[in-house]
């Protein structure tokens, strides 16, 4: 049985976790897979003279307590693999020897303003697009590593290191570039799976500072026997490439019956969108924003970065520091019972990326779109969830139109998939019914990875996705209405954006 008990590392903007899978595939019901949370972590970024970083070492130390606490639940006995997933986009830079140069920075931070434009004068955006197939996001890592390349941490660096693989090479001592994730640098090439010459050239970048790529499924090492020491874990301890992206670990974990489905995968952002098995590079495509990125099984995932609850998240971190707290379950109680949809705002503005005062630009956009600004805090919280719930709709009906792809049912995957009333109004404005589950869609793609190339289970997406759906509690929404209050909202939220 512990042959069969994975160590899944899911490293979110707001959290991190370790989470033990165990996986029974001849098992019919709940038991073909048992989750069991050993460590959940905080994930508290730090702004220092004006830049804002990610605390690695704290989030490594949270990794290490992690594996700590997942031995203790094996009863001593040890998990029988390890994988880490995170967000994407985010490197560190080595030097020659291994050592970190410097902290790694925030997706979030500022110092990528004006790397667009750089990058357009030597790239054309549908020349970049082309090469790519990646939505523009201002902190996608290409942007990051223009914005940084003048430093003298740049100019010592041996290895640009995306964040995973840089937990990995702590963990193992061995470094590599997973494939899923090196997508989303805007540096790859989709259809070939490697770097892209055209935007690697245009922009002079050196692509041998990237350790070798690597896939899901390829071995990472093993844990070194200071890790086995610092967490008391019996060795040895293999380490899995898993689908390092949490999004693409997240949509490997949709628990789909048929290829007919739309997934938004919700935590800190909404990605919503189709799977496909090859990407749409056109240039409707590029101009609707929507991306395509690498996953599980040569997949593609062609979708929309929305804000997410991000924005409810900075609200209450707001509220917070203004008086009491804001429990999140009292704000959701309260804002299901606002009517709506009220005021909206496009959630897809990547003007809500940076940080900060979330509730009055909220409450501004509004008033640009002519609309009524929200009243209160239950205002604010409804017109949140009624702007994702929006650009879900908006997202699903672009995908479909974009890809030629059916969508019969959405999938709510991820943190979102707990809260209720975001599934209920996502279903309204999808009108569509909506599957809600599994909240943890990252940690159980990575179990799932790593249960495949241990050959517990067989390989392919649809094994998974059937062993998903006997063992996990889902939670169905049927769709309300007629979907034309929905249509008026878009119209308001497209009036809310500064830039158009
Ligand atoms: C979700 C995610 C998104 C990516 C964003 C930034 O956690 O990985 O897919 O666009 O974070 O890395």
């Amino acid at each position: 049985d512990g042959d069969a008990t994975f160590a899944a590392v899911d490293l979110g903007a707001s959290s991190g976790r370790v989470v033990l899978g165990s996986v029974r595939p001849d098992a019919d019901g709940p038991d073909a897979l048992v989750l069991r949370e050993a460590h959940r972590f905080p994930n508290r970024p730090v702004e220092v003279r004006g830049t804002l970083y990610w605390d690695v070492l704290d989030l490594y130390r949270g990794v290490l307590d992690g594996l700590r606490a997942a031995g203790r639940l094996t009863g001593g006995a040890g998990p029988a693999g390890v994988g880490i997933d995170g967000w994407a986009v985010d490197h560190g830079l080595l030097d020659e020897n291994g050592n970190l140069l410097s902290n790694p920075v925030h997706y979030r931070d500022g110092r990528v303003a004006g790397t667009r434009e750089e990058l357009e004068a030597l790239l054309p955006a549908a020349e970049l697009y082309a090469a790519t197939g990646i939505q523009h996001l201002p902190f996608n890592t290409v942007y990051q590593l223009l914005a940084t390349r003048g430093t003298p941490a740049f100019r010592e660096a041996h290895r640009v290191v995306l964040l995973p693989d840089l937990i990995s090479y702590w963990l193992t001592g061995l470094l590599g570039t997973e494939l899923t994730n090196a997508s989303t640098t805007q540096l790859l090439d989709p259809r070939t799976g490697d770097w892209s010459p055209r935007v690697t050239e245009a922009i002079g970048l050196d692509t041998s500072l990237f350790p070798p790529l690597r896939r899901p499924g390829d071995p990472a090492g093993e844990l070194l026997p200071e890790v086995l020491a610092g967490t008391g874990l019996p060795g040895p301890v293999p380490v899995t490439t898993v689908a390092s992206h949490d999004t693409a670990s997240a949509v490997a974990a949709v628990p789909a019956a048929s290829p007919r489905f739309g997934y938004i995968a919700t935590g800190t952002w909404s990605l919503a969108g189709v799977e496909l098995d090859a990407p749409v590079l056109t240039e409707a495509s590029r101009l609707a924003n929507f991306t395509n990125e690498l996953g599980l099984d040569s997949t593609v995932r062609h979708l929309r970065n929305i804000m997410g609850l991000w924005l409810l998240e900075e609200c209450r971190r707001t509220w917070e520091a203004e008086g009491p707290p804001a429990p999140l379950a009292d704000l959701l109680a309260q804002a299901a019972l606002v009517p709506g949809p009220g005021p909206v705002v496009d959630a897809g503005d990547p003007a809500f990326v940076a940080p900060g005062g979330m509730p009055a630009r909220i409450a501004e956009a509004c008033r640009r779109g002519g609309q009524r600004a929200p009243r209160d805090r239950a205002e604010t919280v409804r017109c949140v969830l009624d702007s994702l719930a929006l650009a879900h709709r908006e997202a699903i009906a672009d995908a479909e139109r974009l890809s030629g792809r059916t969508v019969d049912v959405v999938h709510v995957v991820g943190g979102g998939a707990r809260n209720e009333l975001l599934c209920r109004l996502t279903a309204d404005a999808c009108g569509r019914p909506v599957v809600a589950g599994p909240a943890e869609a990252a940690a159980v793609g990575n179990v799932l990875c790593q249960a495949r190339t241990a050959g517990i289970v067989p390989g392919g997406p649809d094994a998974g996705r059937a062993l998903l759906r006997r063992a996990l509690p889902l939670v169905r929404y049927r769709p309300r209405g007629s979907g034309a209050d929905w249509q008026r909202a878009a119209e308001r939220a497209a009036q809310t954006r500064k830039e158009r």
